[in-house]
């Protein structure tokens, strides 16, 4: 019973989009009927991508991004200053995870941080390039995007995953972050808003250069 034909009708109206997917399957039955409503902000992107600089574990908003390994029992960088923020009870929630996979996000409690959330992903390691690395940063920022609409998180923070010692380069991460957030925020309500958290100055520059670029 293999499904035959797939067919996707997209409708935007005001501040809604349809999702409308029937499937056939050979023997002309209904397999399956899929109608989905996902509401749209009424504001800008100019209003809801954010670029600031600093410790991304001092911000309160709904969540803030991990740059984990796929053991998700920490680390250095950005990933061991979100665990010792949040306190020990943040590694023993992730203990339960069982890792993640490079590409793929979890989602955690805050305890000691400001925020209320951690979504914990795996950026790719750098090898050059050829690797699949940007197609594993994109499923990184758009698994983090999902999760946070599913949890109905409206604030989410991002660090600037894999260019520290995962080495990916910092202008691609910030073309390819800043390509994929926008592309969800202009099809999504949920995150409402999303910050752009950079630690060192080279980011910092390169962000605010690729929003303004996007926005204006
Ligand atoms: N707030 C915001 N950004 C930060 C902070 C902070 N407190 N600290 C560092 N950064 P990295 P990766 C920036 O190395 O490259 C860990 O050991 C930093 O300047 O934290 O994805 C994990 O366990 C850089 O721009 O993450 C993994 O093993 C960015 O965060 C591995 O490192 C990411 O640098 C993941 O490597």
């Amino acid at each position: 019973m293999i499904p035959s034909e797939t067919r996707v009708a997209r409708r935007t109206e005001n501040r809604r989009i349809y999702f409308f997917e029937v499937r056939f399957s050979v023997f002309g039955l209904v397999l399956s009927c899929n109608v989905q409503l996902r509401k749209m902000s009424p504001e800008p992107l100019s209003k809801r991508i954010t670029v600031c600089r600093g410790d991304i574990t001092l911000l309160d908003v709904d969540a803030i991004v991990n740059a984990a390994n796929e053991s998700l029992l920490g680390g250095g960088g950005v990933d061991g200053a979100i665990h010792r923020a949040a306190g020990p009870r943040l590694l023993a929630e992730c203990r339960g995870l069982g890792g993640c996979p490079t590409g793929e996000a979890r989602i955690t409690a805050g305890y000691r941080l400001s925020a209320r959330h951690v979504i914990h992903t795996v950026g790719p390691i750098w090898q050059g390039g050829d690797q699949g690395e940007s197609d594993l940063l994109r499923c990184c920022y758009r698994n983090t995007l999902e999760l946070a609409s599913e949890h109905n998180l409206k604030t989410v923070a991002f660090p600037c995953i894999s260019t520290g010692a995962y080495r990916f380069p910092k202008s691609l991460a910030c073309t390819t972050a800043v390509r994929v957030v926008a592309e969800w925020l202009l099809s999504s309500g949920l995150p409402n808003i999303v910050v752009f958290c950079c630690y060192d100055a080279d980011d910092f520059a390169w962000y605010r250069k690729k929003v303004g670029d996007i926005i204006s």
